[in-house]
């Protein structure tokens, strides 16, 4: 009894600094990055690999293309090169620029399939989370815990300096998810065409009025991730903010047994949860 009131304190404080954004790991842009955010998920590491793959490939057909153009600059030039060869065709030479892209093409293709598969194949999911989107706001519902949802508005430029958490970004209630766990988001818009998109968890997808996409992510450290909606949606679609709290599952169950009590009743949930929500 004792041991688990001691446990269920150190939940609530723990609780307590995850949902004042003063633990783990953060995902958001940062000044002058030039490079992806960290990843926090194995689709944005498959996403990153991919990226490496193509920026190498790409970067040495530009000093190819380049350093071919300085050549002919140089070399064949009308001083340095005053009488021009008539020369019309080159076997070899033609077979080689044709057969060469088609290849760095058919690896491209090769290496992209297995992500592209992975990201778009929903496992098993531990839970769900539906995320509506509206002109400029989320709602967010979850039908695997009772169904209760609620509303995730962008904080206004002076209410994030207040309380030190990044504009454009934070939101009033954020998304609240357990880590290491399979997370499917089911997608849908209530008005205009949006997109949920997280940039640490690789995930991107359109929110449609009256059709459910769906996308999961597994992440591996709790934290706050920030991402925002992809897809012009009106004047406001600059600030339509996206923050997804995650949080170890002990906690993850606390914050359930605080946003729907009745959820334990019905349900049932981790004994340590319970043990946190009554204080025995
Ligand atoms: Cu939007």
């Amino acid at each position: 009894m004792r041991k688990s009131r001691i446990t269920g304190l150190l939940g609530g404080a723990t609780l307590l600094a995850a949902l004042t954004g003063a633990a783990g790991a953060v995902g958001l842009p940062t000044d002058k990055s030039i490079t992806f955010q960290e990843s926090a998920t194995p689709q944005m590491d498959m996403v990153t690999n991919l990226h490496t793959i193509a920026f190498v490939i790409i970067t040495a057909i530009v000093i190819l293309v380049m350093g071919l153009m300085l050549f002919i600059f140089i070399r064949f030039n009308e001083k340095a090169n005053p009488v021009p060869s008539k020369t019309s065709h080159n076997t070899l030479l033609e077979v080689v620029w044709t057969a060469a892209p088609v290849m760095i093409v058919l690896f491209l293709i090769a290496v992209a399939t297995r992500p592209l598969y992975y990201l778009d194949t929903i496992p098993e999911p531990d839970m769900t989370v539906k995320a509506v989107g509206n002109q400029w706001n989320w709602d967010y519902v979850y039908p695997d815990h009772g169904g209760f949802e609620f509303n995730s508005a962008p904080l206004t430029k002076e209410e994030a300096a207040a309380k030190n958490l990044p504009g454009l970004l934070a939101v009033t209630e954020p998304m609240v998810v357990p880590a290491g766990k399979k997370i499917r988001v089911i997608v849908t818009a209530s008005d205009v065409l949006h997109a949920f998109a997280v940039p640490a968890f690789g995930v991107k997808i359109d929110a449609v009025p009256g059709r459910l996409n769906e996308t999961w992510f597994e992440v591996r450290e709790p934290g706050t991730y920030y991402g925002q909606c992809s897809e012009v949606c009106g004047q406001l679609h600059y600030n339509m903010p996206i923050e997804v709290r995650v949080l170890p599952q002990a906690e993850f169950d606390a914050w359930v047994l605080e946003k729907n009590p009745e959820y334990v009743k019905n349900e049932g949930i981790t004994t340590e949860a319970r043990n946190t929500q009554t204080g025995e």
